[in-house]
């Protein structure tokens, strides 16, 4: 097995198997981890003990892209995106300008840190620092001078190591992963062969090498639940990084048919197409996300003890590893002004029903989100949970890198719209799609609320 070329149908399975054969990507097989580490989630907090981030000195939130305030924008809205993008990024060089731009902030995120810190496996939930920077230069290799070069891997006989699917995070800590200073000459020797092959062959129709700019981007939001979770610099926001909500109350939407996913003519991932249209009643949906001070509301209002509010999936997750507030709220003071974050879809959940509401399906989200009725605020900060069950949208085409989407369909992971204060703008669009279990909390996931019209 290679890096990201699985049988996807093969792993197919149920139950508990479904998790531990399904999904060897991420995400997935950090929920295969948990089932075998109980109370990982839950007990992340006590156990890990968070030592407070120091915002001033150490944080690693300087780079403006992930922290820039600013609502939604379309790809082609973004200044970023230009340079970088879809049918811009047809150019060779700007493909490895946007590649070289992705690199710089990955290295900048791990500056700081001595090898120590970068190898330690810091929880069972997440890898290595140093396996995702390796996973990273892995995809790269694979897809751009192997497949779409036609190249020998580099280093072939480090292929299953960076497998996400054949490698489980709980695994991760033990690897002989590359480490120092042969990490980070392999990173650069596979940028290298890369942009020779991207020289000499030009970058195609975008595709491949959208998918390895953005796949780096993500690993670097991946590496920053990492970091919240061992309590590193670098894994809460900095002071800047929220913007501004001036309004509370609702934005009411018309019902009515509307034209769901991403056009055609510019890259999206492949769980963003086909645009197809959708029927939806008139809802109400919230202006802003929920705030710390309204959670602190709910916590103190007895929010996790009312049955009543809770789902039994969720109540019953909630007892099992006794959750009694967000996570990353020990020891660590909350801005009541600022959005919640760090919240599962269960205690989502639970709160939109305390407070006579619901969460928003994904296509009422995006509808809201693209709808020039009036901006969604706060959409830059944290994801946002959404109603609605991953799943392929009517005609899903697969893209080369079949196991991106596909494997994680129908299998219990709830959709998130928006984006965080650690996403790169160009994968905060008001069509992508993220996706997590009920349970995950070390995502930087809040709420946004809605309700029937
Ligand atoms: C889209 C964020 C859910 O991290 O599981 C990274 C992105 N896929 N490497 C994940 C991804 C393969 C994916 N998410
Ligand atoms: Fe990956």
């Amino acid at each position: 097995m290679t890096v990201g070329q699985h049988d996807v149908g093969r792993r197919r399975g149920a139950g508990v198997q479904r998790f531990e054969a399904v999904g060897r990507e991420h995400g997935v097989e950090q929920h295969a981890a948990l089932r075998e580490q109980e109370g990982v989630d839950g007990l992340a907090d006590a156990r890990m003990g968070h030592a407070p981030v120091d915002q001033a000195g150490g944080d690693l939130v300087h780079e403006r892209p992930g922290a820039q305030p600013g609502p939604l924008t379309n790809r082609d809205g973004c200044a970023d995106e230009a340079r970088v993008a879809g049918t811009e990024m047809s150019g060779t060089t700007q493909v490895i300008s946007a590649l070289d731009l992705a690199r710089e902030r990955t290295l900048a995120l791990v500056d700081d840190f001595d090898d120590t810190t970068l190898e330690r496996a810091w929880t069972p939930m997440m890898s290595p620092l140093a396996w995702d920077l390796g996973h990273i230069a892995a995809y790269e290799d694979l897809w751009i001078a192997h497949r779409h070069g036609g190249l020998p891997l580099l280093r072939p006989e480090l292929a299953d190591l960076y497998d996400a699917f054949e490698t489980p995070r709980t695994a991760r800590g033990d690897l002989d992963f590359l480490r120092g200073a042969e990490l980070r000459t392999h990173l650069s020797e596979v940028r290298g062969r890369s942009t020779d092959v991207l020289e000499r062959e030009g970058p195609g129709d975008g595709t491949i090498t959208e998918m390895v700019a953005n796949h780096e981007l993500q690993h670097q939001e991946t590496m920053r639940q990492t970091l919240f979770l061992a309590g590193l610099p670098g894994g809460r926001p900095s002071a800047e990084a929220e913007h501004p909500v001036d309004r509370d109350g609702w934005i009411e939407v018309p019902g009515g048919p509307f034209e769901m996913g991403a056009r055609d003519g510019r890259f999206a991932f492949d769980n963003e197409r086909p645009r197809h249209p959708v029927a939806l009643r008139p809802f109400r949906i919230a202006r802003r996300p929920v705030t710390n001070a309204t959670w602190l509301t709910f916590t103190e209002g007895g929010g996790y003890e009312r049955r009543e509010w809770w789902s039994d999936e969720g109540w019953a997750w909630k007892e099992e590893y006794d959750i009694t507030h967000p996570q990353g709220w020990d020891g660590t003071p909350v801005d009541p002004r600022l959005a919640v974050l760090h919240v599962s879809w269960f205690e989502a959940d639970a709160f939109a029903r305390s407070q006579r509401a619901r969460l928003p399906t994904e296509a009422e989200w995006e509808r809201a989100a693209t709808s020039a009725q009036e901006t969604l605020q706060g959409t830059a900060f944290g994801w946002e949970w959404t109603a609605t069950e991953f799943h392929g949208y009517p005609g899903f085409v697969p893209h080369p890198y079949r196991e991106y989407s596909a494997p994680f369909f129908d299998a219990g992971y709830r959709v998130l719209r928006g984006g965080s204060w650690a996403t790169h703008p160009r994968l905060r669009t008001p069509t992508n799609r993220n996706w997590d279990l009920p349970q995950r909390r070390q995502i930087f996931s809040g709420v946004r609320l809605a309700q029937d019209a």
